[in-house]
């Protein structure tokens, strides 16, 4: 192996192995801590239906709570998020935006959830606009007692930065089954000695 070669295979291992300096950028992002009421978790917003804290759905990766999905109860054909806004992230930062997933199948004859989605966004022109995305379908989600760690890794154009996830229920005709849950979301900030030469997602 050449020495290019050698210094090539440390980058990425160093950059897969440690390449974060911190990852506490997201407040609640175990959403341990409840909200205004006991289906919210605090410093997170959300839409749409049936996307709440759970404190007694199990497994959970880190702690007591998390987020549910409960796609068995969604009746309509649209998606259901959570987002929060996040400060203290430079413009040229290089961040990377993770969540847990776990998810239950749907009975024979019904349906699963369509996807799960990860954005990263801010503000251009006074309007949201997506800076990366990546979107995973059910059966790509760890079952049973196993989690699925979802990530995205971008840089940062400019302040402020907004984390989202977005759950489309199945749109096919079949009853919908099965439920989706998130836990331990992180926003972590990369050293400027590990940052990737451009744009990156993967799973
Ligand atoms: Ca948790």
């Amino acid at each position: 192996m050449s020495f290019r070669k050698i210094l090539f295979c440390s980058f990425v291992m160093g950059f897969a192995s440690i390449p974060l300096v911190s990852g506490a950028m997201l407040k609640n992002g175990s959403f341990e801590e409840q909200g205004q009421e006991s289906d919210r978790a605090e410093h997170w917003s959300r839409w749409g239906d049936w996307i709440n804290r759970e404190c007694s759905w199990a497994p959970t990766r880190d702690g007591a709570c998390l987020t549910g999905y409960h796609h068995w109860q969604i009746e309509g054909k649209g998606n259901s998020g959570i987002w929060q806004d996040v400060v203290g992230v430079e413009a040229g930062a290089q961040v990377t935006f993770s969540v847990y997933a776990n998810a239950d199948r749907a009975e024979a004859g019904a349906q699963d959830f369509e996807s799960v989605e990860l954005r990263i966004e801010t503000t251009i022109h006074g309007e949201q606009s997506v800076v990366a995305s990546r979107r995973w379908p059910a059966d790509a989600i760890a079952t049973g007692s196993d989690w699925s760690r979802l990530f995205i890794t971008t840089t940062i154009p400019k302040n402020p930065v907004r984390v989202v996830v977005i759950v489309t229920p199945g749109q096919g005709e079949k009853p919908r089954g099965g439920a989706l849950k998130l836990d331990q979301a992180e926003l972590a900030v990369h050293s400027s000695e590990d940052r990737y030469p451009s744009p990156h997602a993967g799973q």
